[in-house]
């Protein structure tokens, strides 16, 4: 495995891991045990039920264990979401601004585009608000997602790692052609990305409407 896109897919593929990973443990030995159980304590080889009413090590056993397991899902669960809310200080800014059916991005320069270009190794800070109906902002490669709202500005921050094209969705039902609602990141090293922002800005592709 090459380098992660974010620092946001490593922390949430941790997690990710760290849940399924204790989930299919215990799904495999309750379910052995319980199957070896059903031929040791076999009531017709003579085995009688044994009341465990009041057995303190067991009811000890039974509450911490699975408690710890589930605040330390509850800590790694929080401490990746806390990561990814973290406001960067000094982030590059880049306003996202959606709508029926179409992501464009605007730069401080004033440059448009269709496609979001951002520069490796920086902090982005993704200024999105809608012109029309709810919306939702999705990489599925950095593993973040955020509602883009009529009337309110919402924000996603990361920082790319690696060069490349990564897929944008809407991820909110927003109509007619909410599902051909995608665009890309491209990451650039930052000399590559300089330029790109001194051209000229090509004439946005044309929205489809319905009428
Ligand atoms: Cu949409």
């Amino acid at each position: 495995m090459g380098i992660a896109p974010t620092t946001h897919t490593e922390s949430v593929d941790f997690v990710m891991l760290y849940i399924v990973a204790i989930s299919v443990v215990l799904l495999l030995g309750i379910t052995a045990t319980m199957i070896y159980f059903v031929f040791k304590f076999n009531r017709k080889k003579g085995h009688a039920p044994v009341d465990i009413h009041g057995n303190i090590l067991l009811e000890v056993v039974w509450i911490v264990i699975p408690t710890l397991l589930v605040l330390s899902m509850f800590y790694f669960g929080y401490t990746s979401f806390r990561e990814i809310r973290d406001i960067p200080s000094n982030p590059y800014t880049v306003k996202v601004t959606a709508r029926m059916w179409q992501f464009s991005f605007e730069y401080k320069n004033g440059k448009k585009a269709d496609t979001l270009y951002v520069p490796v190794n920086t902090a982005i800070d993704l200024e999105m608000q809608s012109m029309d109906v709810n919306h939702a902002f999705y990489i599925p490669a950095f593993r973040i997602k955020e509602d883009v709202l009529y009337g309110k500005t919402t924000h996603l921050y990361f920082s790319p790692k690696q060069v490349g094209d990564y897929d944008v969705a809407c991820a909110e039902y927003c109509g007619l052609n909410h599902s051909a609602m995608y665009t890309k990141v491209k990451v650039l090293y930052e000399n590559e990305f300089n330029k790109w922002l001194e051209r000229p800005s090509v004439p946005l592709t044309k929205i489809q409407t319905n009428n």
